[in-house]
């Protein structure tokens, strides 16, 4: 443990978090598995995505990421040893379904068995996504998440696994942030499979949603005691003025950012008016798909990071809005406004408009330029620093009677950031990927004391 200066001390504990706090760190299939071929893995959308030249910004791709495919238990070690109660993985599909209609994948089961079976062993509470953008590449040849046979295949998929995983695993979490499954992967391209059409973004959007709440009932089924939640990205939303043009641009900005997932999840059906200015673009729905969505969960995965300045601009597509990023604030070395209080406004905003019975910061983290000094240690000070203020403003929000029941810092490790490829490293340990060595930064190391209680 480091022996910290007062001055360094925080002013905060572990158990000011209330006993059962689940206290995690997490993890992606994709990003870290590596393994492309091993066990009978077949490809995902992202394989394919980073065969195509120039979208990946360093040309690299998911074949062997972290390796922790092989490397599982070290990891798992490194997790035990940083004092987590909770590890959030996601499951690779791909791994599991290697074909339309075939049996499942025992290797790929057997996979996340073991690995399970090693989490619970280090005394760690396994936290499992099923859906983290790895959809295999067979489905997407046939449509991907447009077409609504996707929706049955996730329903399967989630059945084979919950049936197999579910004596060991109670906590599940559909999907991780349907935003980025339908924009980035169907509007801007930026994520695989790298479309760029409105209207498939959106029907992607709503067979997403769709797909959680046909899965839920299924995860329920044959789980006994489960506990099934969805992860959404979500960001407080600010005007860059305050002219009423500024102002009404948050409100369309944020229905779309934030409600056009949360209002059907909790009962209140797409919003209305932004479903109007998506017009012909809008997606296709049957009846009953919005009572599905609504499906009750036992409690809400938050992703944070920043929150978002819009202003009006007619010419800011279908919202007529535009993300701006002010000078003068704080930011990470990937550009995020580094904003706490961010953190608390949203975390209380959803307890008051939603009142889900519990919330769970699912993901959090920062992404810094790391030097690895002479002596091979990384003091990433800024990452600590973002890391402490953050667990101070769920604190804060806790106080206010939020429910917040856990903290999943992102990331573990350095991995694979999507389009940034391993240029943008956001983990508590570094990797170099040359070696594949794991080496604790000092936010790692923070968090290891604070976790045991001598931060
Ligand atoms: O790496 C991603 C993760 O896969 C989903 N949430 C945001 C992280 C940082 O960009």
């Amino acid at each position: 443990m480091t022996n910290y200066p007062s001055a360094l001390r925080t002013p905060l504990s572990r158990a000011d978090f209330g006993p059962g706090f689940q206290w995690g760190c997490s993890t992606s299939s994709f990003q870290i598995e590596g393994g492309a071929q091993a066990g009978g893995r077949v490809p995902s959308i992202w394989d394919t995505f980073c065969e195509q030249p120039g979208v990946i910004r360093d040309g690299s791709d998911g074949k062997v990421a972290c390796d922790h495919y092989h490397r599982w238990p070290e990891d798992m070690d490194l997790g035990k040893a940083m004092g987590l109660n909770a590890y959030r993985f996601s499951i690779s599909w791909p791994r599991i379904m290697s074909a339309p209609g075939a049996a499942p994948n025992e290797e790929g089961l057997q996979f996340y068995s073991d690995l399970i079976d090693g989490v619970l062993a280090r005394g760690l509470v396994p936290w499992v996504t099923l859906y983290h953008w790895d959809l295999p590449q067979y489905l997407q040849d046939a449509g991907g998440w447009s077409s609504r046979d996707t929706v049955a295949a996730f329903v399967h998929y989630a059945d084979v696994v919950t049936r197999r995983l579910g004596s060991r695993v109670k906590h599940w979490i559909t999907h991780n942030e349907p935003w980025c499954t339908a924009i980035h992967g169907n509007f801007d391209g930026m994520h695989a499979p790298g479309l760029k059409s409105l209207p498939t973004a959106l029907q992607v959007c709503h067979h997403v949603l769709l797909s959680h709440g046909l899965a839920v009932p299924v995860i329920r089924a044959n789980v006994p005691g489960a506990r099934v939640g969805i992860a959404l990205s979500l960001h407080p939303v600010m005007p860059a003025s305050d002219t009423p043009q500024d102002l009404e641009a948050v409100a369309r900005h944020d229905a779309f950012r934030n409600r056009w997932f949360l209002d059907p999840l909790y009962g209140r059906g797409f919003p209305a008016d932004t479903l109007a200015l998506m017009g012909d673009a809008a997606p296709v729905m049957q009846p009953g798909d919005v009572e599905a969505i609504a499906v009750p969960t036992d409690f809400l995965g938050v992703n944070y990071y920043f929150p978002e300045v819009v202003r009006h601009d007619p010419a800011g597509g279908f919202l007529a809005t535009r993300v701006i990023h002010p000078e003068g604030r704080e930011r990470t070395d990937f550009g995020w406004e580094v904003a706490p209080q961010g953190m608390t406004d949203l975390l209380l905003r959803i307890a008051r408009d939603y009142q889900p019975g519990e919330m769970y910061v699912t993901e959090n983290g920062s992404s810094y330029d790391d030097v690895v000094q002479a002596d091979g240690s990384i003091e990433d000070h800024a990452r600590r620093h973002y890391l402490v203020r953050h667990l101070q403003a769920v604190r804060t929000a806790q106080e206010q009677g939020v429910p917040v029941k856990g903290y999943f810092a992102w990331s573990l490790l350095d991995n694979f950031e999507w389009s940034e490829g391993y240029l943008r490293r956001f983990g508590l340990a570094y990797v170099d990927f040359a070696t594949q060595r794991r080496t604790l930064k000092l936010s790692g190391q923070w968090y290891r004391d604070f976790l045991h209680g001598a931060a």
